[in-house]
């Protein structure tokens, strides 16, 4: 089965996705999910100008030779753009395999370990009160676990916090989707102001506040989004400790892995980190030293369903779970690969979880389900999902860029 072509399709149905799909000489496709939000077209470009023409003509059933020969062969390794590239390209693989095979994907990685694979919302407030409707709004639409984000007192809007309360269902009211243009329409990042010191003071309030309405059963997580100093963040995690989170994310900014060591010595608040992370490698020390309690890498970012498996029985010798991200940036082909890897391993943790918007789910057609506070792949050979190409060309690339954050004196911080 060799493989005859490959496209990318780039699309904005409500936000902007890349795909790979790969066609072999017998007719069976595959997709891969290769977006990188506020980096689409580097992507794009690295695929279609650099490894399509090296896909032509291989074994499509050969996917770890052609990981290796896509990694090693670059000799440039890792980073962002490289392992999308190579993570789309491994998905779409995946799914041809199991079409092939007549299975659905997480058949072939062992079959299911569990009947569903726990998914945590975004809830989310400008305010205390807006944040206890939207906990109320998620806990209706079905879920059992939820992320808790805020606006903070004298800052204006923060990551993380839904600016609209939208239209949609009573979850989907609460999305929040960071990509966005500037006011007057320009491509060009929005600007947030950051206070590190008012967070601190302000987020065990909202704990207490949500522990207070809804008690101590509900999984609570919430995401630092890298903005704290290793000691802010072990004074955080230490001040949540009354609150039982599920976990911290996002302490400390990604690169410095022995940020994570002094964050440790100090609170027993369980640690994820890891969705800017692309290679096994990031997490050696973390892992090693047990640092952390979570992964948080996407498929689509960490070089795809072949390396997101390594990793992820790597983290269970240090009896570290997963927690793969899933944002709406994550393409509906991108979560699905997440979720059959959710069902298969053992090390399971939970999956993160936000509804694409009304115009993705036309464009791709998926056939995972959330019922009872639980994601399933779904029963189709391969990821179950499929692209379609008309309503696809209906939504033209938008340029789009994550915002950037100044303190009070104009200085760049982490976003
Ligand atoms: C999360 C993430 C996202 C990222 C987004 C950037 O935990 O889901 O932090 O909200 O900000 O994926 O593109
Ligand atoms: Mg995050």
């Amino acid at each position: 089965m060799k493989i005859a072509s490959a496209d990318i399709i780039v699309t904005s149905p409500g936000r902007n996705f890349v795909t790979l799909r790969i066609t072999t000489d017998d007719g069976l496709t595959g997709l891969g999910d290769a977006t990188l939000n506020g980096r689409e077209l580097a992507v794009r470009s690295y695929l279609a100008d650099h490894l399509v023409p090296l896909l032509i003509g291989r074994d499509a059933h050969r996917i770890e030779d052609t990981w290796q020969y896509l990694y090693r062969g670059a000799y440039w390794r890792r980073g962002p753009v490289t392992m999308a590239a190579i993570a789309a390209v491994d998905t779409a693989l995946w799914d041809i395999k199991a079409k092939a095979a007549g299975m659905p994907l997480y058949q072939l990685l062992g079959g299911a370990s569990r009947r569903g694979a726990l998914a945590y919302g975004h809830a989310s407030g400008r305010d205390v009160p807006e944040l206890l409707d939207s906990v109320r709004a998620h806990l209706e639409a079905g879920y059992r676990a939820l992320r808790i984000q805020t606006g903070v007192p004298g800052l204006g809007t923060v990551y993380g916090v839904a600016t609209s309360s939208g239209s949609g269902d009573a979850g989907a009211r609460y999305d929040y989707e960071p990509a966005r243009r500037a006011a007057d329409g320009r491509a060009l990042p929005v600007v947030e102001t950051w206070d590190t010191r008012a967070y601190l003071r302000h987020l065990p309030t909202v704990f207490e506040a949500v522990r207070h309405e809804f008690g101590p059963e509900l999984p609570l997580l919430h995401d630092g989004h890298h903005r704290m100093t290793p000691v802010q963040a072990a004074r955080l995690g230490k001040s949540l400790e009354p609150y039982d989170l599920f976990w911290l994310e996002d302490a400390t900014p990604g690169e410095d892995q022995t940020a994570l060591r002094l964050i440790r010595q100090h609170t027993t608040t369980p640690l994820a980190i890891g969705e800017v992370f692309n290679t096994a490698q990031d997490y050696q020390t973390l892992l090693s030293e047990r640092l952390i309690d979570y992964v948080r890498s996407a498929v689509t970012h960490a070089g795809g369903v072949t390396a997101m498996r390594k990793l992820l029985d790597t983290a269970a010798l240090f009896g570290v779970k997963s927690g793969l991200h899933g944002p709406t940036d994550i393409s509906p082909v991108g979560m699905a690969a997440a979720l059959h890897l959710d069902l298969a391993v053992h090390n399971f943790g939970i999956q993160e979880y936000m509804a694409h918007d009304p115009r993705t789910l036309e464009v791709f057609r998926t056939s995972f389900t959330f019922a009872d506070g639980l994601l399933h792949p779904g029963e189709n050979p391969g990821l179950g999902v499929e692209l379609d190409d008309e309503a696809a060309a209906g939504y033209p690339y938008e340029p789009a860029y994550l915002p950037v954050n100044r303190l009070a004196d104009g200085t760049v911080h982490d976003w």
